[in-house]
């Protein structure tokens, strides 16, 4: 099968295959990469018209990743991480999307792929012991394996808001982004959101708009990314040292190669932390929140760097009114995204920016032309949504994904995901979820972590292919040790003390978990070694159809 199978008009297929692999992402064009050298059959199945997931669907203006082009990439290929070339410091979205459909041509992978496509529903047969998968185009799949690799930032989030549909202009999610240009030139824009997304688009539509209206529910910390071109220079001497590099990103706490300071706030005096906060801010980046090494642990030090930042917002926006509703008070540092902007502060300093306040004056609706507040009817020509995503669980919890005896992935995680090393689930045999929750996903350089997952999963199906064994399903007993494990490394950090999507606090109903697990990759991936080196501990492995105890 091929490509061309993509489209709405095709027929539907009915096909038997090893894995059934749900997205196309970098998760995804990876796990078909290791499932092809076990030489099992697997076909990847993507909602979108091309490969990418998240970097084929963000490509609002702006758009780029928050990790350095020199680590935000595949490193499972010596070849292919020497041969591209970046062209800037931090990867625009257009780049970051031509790299990964050149490593879907590269590694000829798009003749497993089913584009346009979505798995409706995924049910584990007890009698076959199979998954039998349906698809939006009623094509029937059936596999041994099921891999998710449905993104942890994949399910957009549009909030219930009254009047939307009676709009009268275009209105856009930054995750669902047209294809085509958007042309803001002359327009009234509204922009709903701050967070990552808000904060790289609102400079970039401010440069064409002719007025630009933010609406922030929550100020976030901001980092200048100083973005420049990569000189030839600097490329070559990272991919002098590719290898070596990766071997000690891949043992950092966020799987990036980063200045992580040893010492902690207050052991250095005042002027030496202020010194080191500057030192940080002027190279820029995520890198800041590991000026010392207790920022995420301890309140007193996470505020002190906190109010640095504070003090750069209120020394770059000149309206001192502005500047204070931009100025973060209600979370510490680093425990809601830390965003990497270019000239987002500065940009309320334009006289067609301005900033509402959505705690004092709340959105009561949208309405015909424009947007309706407590106070005041402001008039847009075109609406756009940051507002994020229903984080990790979102894209799984869209498919209807049934264990044994019928039971949905939803009901078992209402009170929060249950899962073994972020990567298995009891009671769902052979399914294995890449960067899932209880994994470290989302707090790191997510192509690390999906490389450090499917890498582990195409271990364990080559143990069982040697082994002659056809099931993998944790035991309840090791996720119930692993979810109380993550819960209680989560309760030594800051991290649940935010109203953050990293808990589930942008969701209405949604349990409050921290989703990701927060012991670091390299923690992690030394604790997954260990369960290999175990046998596979925690894991029932079987022959047949047979259940486990
Ligand atoms: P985020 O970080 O979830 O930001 C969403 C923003 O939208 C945030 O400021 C929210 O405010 C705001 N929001 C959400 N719902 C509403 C409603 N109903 N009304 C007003 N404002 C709202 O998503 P992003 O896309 O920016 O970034 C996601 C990740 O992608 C990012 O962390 C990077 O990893 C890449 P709130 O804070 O909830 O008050």
């Amino acid at each position: 099968m091929t490509e061309i199978e993509k489209g709405a008009t095709r027929a539907p297929l009915a096909q038997n295959f090893d894995a059934v692999v749900i997205g196309a992402g970098f998760a995804g064009l990876y796990a078909l990469v290791r499932l092809r050298q076990l030489g099992l059959s697997a076909r990847a199945i993507e909602a979108g018209e091309g490969v990418g997931g998240t970097w084929y669907w963000n490509r609002y203006p702006g758009a780029r990743c928050d990790v350095e082009s020199m680590q935000y990439s595949y490193s499972f290929s010596e070849e292919l991480q020497q041969e591209w070339q970046w062209s800037e410091r931090y990867p625009r979205q257009e780049e970051i999307l031509r790299y990964i459909n050149h490593v879907a041509d590269r590694f000829d992978l798009r003749r497993d792929i089913t584009l346009q496509t979505r798995v409706a529903s995924a049910t584990y047969d007890e009698g076959s012991a199979l998954w039998h998968v349906q698809t939006d185009h009623g094509d029937t799949f059936t596999a041994r394996f099921l891999i998710s690799a449905a993104g942890c930032l994949s399910a957009a989030k549009v909030p219930d808001m009254t009047g939307l549909a009676d709009f009268q202009g275009p209105w856009y999610h930054t995750g669902n982004w047209p294809h085509e240009k958007v042309d803001f030139r002359g327009q009234r824009v509204g922009v709903i959101g701050t967070g990552s997304s808000g904060i790289q688009l609102i400079p970039t539509i401010a440069r064409e708009a002719k007025e630009v209206v933010v609406f922030q529910r929550t100020p976030n910390f901001s980092i200048p990314a100083w973005n420049r071109p990569l000189a030839d220079e600097e490329q070559r001497q990272w991919k002098a040292n590719y290898a070596e590099n990766r071997a000690k990103a891949r043992n950092t706490r966020s799987g990036i190669l980063y200045d992580y300071s040893q010492r902690a706030t207050f052991d250095a005096s005042e002027p030496e932390r202020q010194q080191e906060y500057e030192r940080r801010w002027q190279k820029g980046g995520a890198n800041y929140t590991h000026a010392f090494n207790d920022i995420f642990s301890n309140q007193l030090a996470n505020d002190q760097a906190a109010e640095f930042v504070r003090n750069k917002i209120r020394g770059t926006v000149k309206d001192p009114h502005t500047a204070a509703l931009l100025a973060p008070t209600d979370h510490s540092i680093g425990t809601k995204r830390i965003c990497v902007d270019t000239d987002y502060y500065a940009t309320f300093n334009l006289s067609h920016v301005s900033l509402v306040d959505l705690r004092a004056t709340p959105i009561s609706s949208i309405v015909p032309s424009g947007l309706q507040t407590s106070d005041q009817t402001y008039a847009l020509d075109s609406l756009v949504f940051a507002t994020g995503y229903d984080a990790v669980t979102g894209a799984l919890d869209r498919i209807d994904l049934r264990g044994r005896g019928g039971q949905t992935l939803k009901a078992k995680w209402a009170q929060g995901p249950r899962t073994y090393l972020g990567l298995m689930v009891a009671d769902f045999p052979n399914f294995f979820i890449i960067t899932g929750p209880g994994s470290p996903s989302v707090l790191t350089n997510v192509i690390m972590a999906i490389e450090q997952h499917v890498d582990w999963i195409a271990r364990c199906l080559e143990h069982m292919q040697a082994q002659g064994k056809t099931s993998a399903e944790p035991l309840a007993s090791a996720e119930n040790d692993w979810v109380d494990h993550v819960n209680q490394v989560a309760s030594t950090t800051l991290f649940t003390k935010s109203n953050s999507w990293y808990m589930g606090a942008n969701i209405p109903g949604k349990p409050r978990v921290l989703l990701p697990y927060v012991g670091g990759l390299g923690n992690y991936t030394a604790i997954c070694e260990k369960v290999v080196a175990d046998g596979y501990s925690g894991i029932a492995l079987s022959a047949g159809v047979t259940q486990t105890a």
